[in-house]
């Protein structure tokens, strides 16, 4: 049975120009530094993102860990949202593997983080305090339903860390969705950043891998780290020469994916029983409430998949829905007319 597979742009599978590309992939030990695809990946990733160095590592997770592990040493304190990934999804392992003090600041549904509430969060220097040492922003934000976030307030974000001598982080594992929809080259939400990782293996559909850039410290700091967590590969450049693919032919083409999410959520916007504001989603990710007293989201997505559509209940009333490459215009219209058929 053929699905419309809208659970994640993680489902994505590697295209056939990905797949040729990977068999035939140049290939070497990566922790000699000697594989010539990752280290062209690398080089390519830091260009896109006018950063001096990068790493490619098998993560979104471990691209976070290493720039933690990279900014902060143990006690040390990371301010991020209170919907960010890295504190909701990641087991917490910036405290459970790094022993970095996680605090949090409320997100605002736009996936920011107020200016004055972050700038208060920053400790003064006291015996009592751990030292604030890192902030960490999401763009787009995944729980925020794919908000991107503007360079205007990525240079408001910027200013603050780096009055207080505090480094920047950006969890950009979907940076390219948050390019397309504002119109701006990738390198401009960069700028700001002291590292940024970007994931090739969510909507830019590469099987595996994420990647770190930053200044040439950094990623000797983060390739170290990358080591002691297991995350050393050998002949990587099977997967690094889809994330090439996916670099070079992926990125224009996330408007699409856009496209679609919007028609999406305006025609879930017109199925009664369901909740939604369609004009908050201008990526590709959509969250979605059940408003039907007697039915809850683990059974519409059950309902659901029944009949060949797949959505992620995320919360007891709550489904998301990502769109991404495999999906279709078509696939969409028929994932609209599977849901007024079930939700009746
Ligand atoms: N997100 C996944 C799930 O973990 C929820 C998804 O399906 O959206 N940062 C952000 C903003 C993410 O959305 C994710 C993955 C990660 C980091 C972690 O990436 P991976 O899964 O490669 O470790």
């Amino acid at each position: 049975m053929r699905y419309v597979e809208l659970r994640s742009d993680t489902m994505t599978r590697p295209t056939p120009a990905m797949r040729k590309a990977m068999a035939d992939a140049e290939v070497g030990d990566d922790v000699f530094g000697e594989d010539p695809t990752v280290n062209r990946l690398e080089a390519t990733a830091a260009e896109r993102l006018a950063k001096a160095a990068a790493l490619f590592v098998p993560s979104g997770t471990m691209a976070n860990l290493v720039s933690q592990m990279a900014h902060c040493g143990r006690g040390d304190e990371m301010i991020l949202g209170s919907l960010a990934h890295s504190f909701y999804y990641e087991q917490g392992g910036s405290a459970a593997v790094a022993s970095i003090h996680p605090r949090t600041v409320p997100n605002h549904p736009d996936g920011k983080l107020p200016l004055d509430v972050l700038e208060a969060a920053i400790r003064g220097d006291n015996i009592h305090f751990p030292r604030t040492r890192l902030i960490s922003l999401e763009n787009t934000h995944n729980l925020c339903g794919g908000a991107p976030l503007d360079p205007v307030y990525l240079r408001s974000v910027g200013d603050i860390a780096h009055r207080h001598g505090v480094k920047l982080h950006i969890d950009g594992a979907r940076l390219f969705n948050a390019a397309v929809a504002l119109g701006v080259p990738a390198r401009q939400l960069s700028v700001e950043a002291d590292s940024i990782s970007f994931c090739l293996s969510k909507g830019l559909a590469a099987p595996v891998g994420s990647v770190v850039c930053g200044s040439t410290e950094f990623i000797q700091a983060a390739r170290r780290a990358r080591k002691v967590l297991g995350g050393g590969m050998r002949q990587a450049g099977v997967l690094a020469a889809a994330g090439l693919v996916a670099l070079n032919e992926m990125v224009d083409r996330l408007a699409e994916d856009h496209a679609n999410a919007r028609r999406l959520a305006d025609g879930l916007a017109g199925i009664a029983g369901l909740k939604l504001d369609p004009e908050r989603y201008i990526t590709n990710i959509i969250y979605f409430d059940v408003v039907k007293p007697d039915l809850n989201a683990t059974e519409l997505a059950a309902a659901l998949q029944k009949e060949g559509v797949r959505m992620l209940a995320s919360g007891p009333r709550t489904l998301r829905a990502v769109t991404h490459y495999e999906v279709t215009a078509v696939d969409i219209e028929y994932a609209l007319s599977v849901m007024a058929k079930v939700i009746k």
